[in-house]
């Protein structure tokens, strides 16, 4: 049984690589760090499994890091731990420099501490962010890097020193640049969950209006679920290499807003430019959801253009080239296709908005009963 190590596995790709790595008869540890509140959603249904172990560490800490992989003493790392979020690092580009980027060393510098170097793998979680203001359309693994944010400075001393490393040590480190995936389990905050999330709360009568930043950015969409093989699959190869692992599809954040309301029921136009773009409503497609939000009318404006979701600098034309995984991973960037991913996303967070709203009402009507006296 071979051992694997993730940090981030409370993340949305941690938790899918857990799934995936126990069920190829893997023995899973995971890294978490303390929080005063134990929100773990992502990997509750996997606590308690005889091969699912977690342990308490942080990437700011050498010495915990050191701890866990002595006593673990992994055949694989996947270090996925991270601030992910690319508006954030210019709020927190210390915090996001101390994780993501000397985070990377203080893993590497474990394993060579715990005399692992020559028997433990790699993976670093790397990213598309790295070609930001970008040199050329596609990407693939000889573009020039030129990172645009402190997110993607941070990421690129990741990069760099796995490269360093494979070189100085002959470890067997790699990086997976992966291009944006996304899923059910996606942080709420990031374009696609935020708008799937909103087109259900607005289909629901739950929500009036979605604010969002640069309609017109362009992404190279994938599904997480499918991602995760590859971060498995770059391990298992003879020799460390790095892989782009993209669709080679691209969209607009305009797009995949028409497409997500489309599939909970409601056709957008969209009207205006800049900061006076709006979302409106042209037609209501499903019958059923009259019936779920009756206020709801054609003409209704539903999205508006916010400068806060504006960026110092943003990453505007992403679009990976995977012929290389295609070709040494036999990776097939089709698996999952940008409407079904759309749809799984939609069609999850309308079931979540209508669960959380029949919870309210109850909650709504045990209020009213113990407000009269009724249940004591
Ligand atoms: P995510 O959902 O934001 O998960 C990040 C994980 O890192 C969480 O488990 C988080 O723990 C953990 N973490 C953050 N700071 C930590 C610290 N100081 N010590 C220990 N753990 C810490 O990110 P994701 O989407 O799964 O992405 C996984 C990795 O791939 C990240 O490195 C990300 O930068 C990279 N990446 C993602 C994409 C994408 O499109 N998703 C594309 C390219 C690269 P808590 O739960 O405690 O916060
Ligand atoms: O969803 P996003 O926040 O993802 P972003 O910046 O591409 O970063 C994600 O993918 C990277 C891979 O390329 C990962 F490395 C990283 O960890 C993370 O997972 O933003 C996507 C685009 C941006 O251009 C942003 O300006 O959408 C634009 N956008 C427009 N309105 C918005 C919004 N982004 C967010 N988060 N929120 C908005 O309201």
């Amino acid at each position: 049984m071979k051992t694997a190590l993730i940090t981030g596995v409370t993340g949305q790709d941690g938790s899918y690589l857990s799934e995936f790595l126990l069920d190829k008869g893997y023995d899973v540890h995971g890294i978490i760090r303390r929080s005063s509140v134990d929100f773990r959603e992502r990997i509750a249904h996997l606590e308690g499994l005889p091969h699912f172990h977690l342990h308490y560490a942080d990437m700011g800490d050498s010495m915990s890091l050191v701890k866990v992989v002595g006593k673990v003493r992994p055949d694989e790392i996947y270090n996925l731990a991270a601030q992910s979020h690319v508006q954030v690092s210019f709020d927190s580009p210390e915090f996001t420099a101390d994780v993501d980027a000397t985070g990377v060393l203080r893993v590497l510098e474990a394993v060579r501490a715990s005399g692992l170097e020559q028997t433990c793998r790699i993976y670093q979680a790397s990213t598309s962010e790295l070609y930001g203001k970008v040199e050329e359309v596609p990407q693939n693994e000889n573009t020039p890097f030129h990172p645009y944010s402190p997110y993607a400075v941070a990421k690129l001393y990741g990069f760099w020193i796995i490269k360093e490393y494979r070189e100085a040590y002959n470890m067997f480190c790699c990086s997976g640049i992966l291009f944006n995936h996304e899923s059910e389990r996606r942080g709420e905050t990031f374009v696609t969950r935020k708008i799937t999330l909103a087109a259900a709360r607005i289909a629901q009568g739950l929500q009036d209006c979605l604010y969002l930043g640069n309609l017109s950015s362009l992404r190279d969409w994938g599904y997480a679920k499918d991602y995760v093989e590859c971060m498995w699959l770059i391990l298992q190869q003879e020799k460390p290499e790095d892989f782009v692992i993209a669709t080679g599809v691209q969209h607009s954040v305009r797009e995949f807003a028409y497409y997500a309301f489309k599939h909970a029921g409601i056709e957008l136009e969209f009207q205006g430019e800049g900061l006076d773009e709006v979302g409106i409503v042209k037609s209501i497609e499903n019958s059923q959801l009259s019936t779920l939000n009756s206020q709801l009318k054609e003409g209704d404006v539903v999205l508006r253009v916010s400068p806060d979701f504006y960026r110092p600098t943003d990453v505007v034309n992403l679009w990976g080239d995977p012929t290389k995984a295609k070709a040494k991973l036999g990776w097939n960037p089709s698996k999952t296709s940008f409407e079904q991913l759309v749809q799984i996303m939609v069609e999850h967070d309308m079931a979540k908005i209508a669960a959380e709203g029949a919870a309210a009402k109850v909650r709504m009507n045990l209020a009213e009963y113990l407000e009269k006296g009724i249940v004591k």
